[in-house]
């Protein structure tokens, strides 16, 4: 296994250039079959921070059983209009970019696994082709399951808002997209390095605020519903989404998407009694 090192020296040897997107939003082919895991590992204390955009030092996090704190304070929410990596069918919906006020907040530095959520819920059916071992990302669970077991956790969490996910997968940069798809290969799990399954959490690169796994990987349900033209009013402190709806709100990605659909900004919706197999969680928690 490529130790972290090992890993931070491969990622200064990025070149700049742009990957083509050319795959869709297909699912991983049948006859896929599980490649070998890397052994599981959690998120190592000096876990390497990958500046996306710039090169500015990262303050220690705050840690706090498994979560990391994201310090109050504003962020700019949703892409630029003259992102290169925003699909254009996309724009209307992550767009106008616009300031947003966000309390302090924790957040799980990694999606929940497989072992963590097995441990709360052992009825739930693994999928063994797609998310097979015990430090993969948990998949197919409803928005529900996923509300509940963060409700249940001790002290009780709670899923992210929508703009809580978004500022932390942007770790403190304007976009913590990766431009370069060299270096976002060294930072998720997607289709150019993952396109048949999911892989154990925390293996890649963390982002600006220590946080694996944000993109890529499997998508993660957050706590909103879900509105196409939510982003026109701007709403700048704590937004929590519409009131009511009928698809919620899931971030980031998932492993067989390529470069344009694992950016910090697109936003994907389901109804939220769906289970798919590239759509897991992670819980947030007040201070
Ligand atoms: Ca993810």
């Amino acid at each position: 296994m490529t130790s972290p090192l090992a890993r931070s020296s491969a990622i200064a040897l990025c070149i700049a250039a742009l990957w083509s997107c050319a795959s869709g939003n297909a699912p991983p082919s049948p006859s896929a079959t599980a490649a070998p895991s890397p052994a599981p590992a959690t998120v190592p204390a000096s876990a390497q921070a990958v500046p996306t955009s710039s090169a500015h030092p990262r303050p220690e996090p705050v840690l706090r059983n498994g979560m990391v704190l994201i310090p109050a304070g504003e962020f700019l929410m949703g892409s630029a209009d003259d992102d290169p990596l925003v699909y254009p069918w996309e724009k209307a919906h992550e767009q106008p970019q616009h300031p947003v006020y966000l309390n302090a907040y924790y957040i799980d530095r990694h999606e929940v696994t497989n072992a963590e959520y097995g441990a709360v819920d052992p009825k739930h059916a693994r999928n063994t082709k797609v998310s097979p071992c015990d430090d993969c990302p948990v998949d197919e669970v409803t928005w529900f399951e996923a509300q509940a077991y963060c409700a249940g956790q001790q002290p009780p969490k709670r899923l992210p808002t929508e703009a809580e996910w978004e500022k932390a997968a942007k770790g403190g940069e304007p976009s913590g997209t990766p431009r370069n798809p060299v270096l976002l290969d060294q930072y998720a799990w997607f289709a150019k390095n993952s396109i048949e399954r999911t892989q154990p959490v925390a293996q890649k690169a963390v982002n600006g605020y220590s946080l694996s796994d944000m993109l890529g990987n499997v998508r993660e349900w957050t706590a909103d519903w879900y509105d196409p033209i939510y982003y026109k009013l701007k709403v700048r402190d704590n937004p929590k989404g519409p009131a009511e709806g009928v698809r919620r709100v899931e971030r980031g990605g998932a492993f067989f998407l390529p470069h344009r659909g694992v950016t910090t900004t697109i936003r994907y919706n389901h109804p939220p009694h769906f289970r798919l197999y590239f759509l897991g969680f992670r819980c947030a928690q007040d201070p």
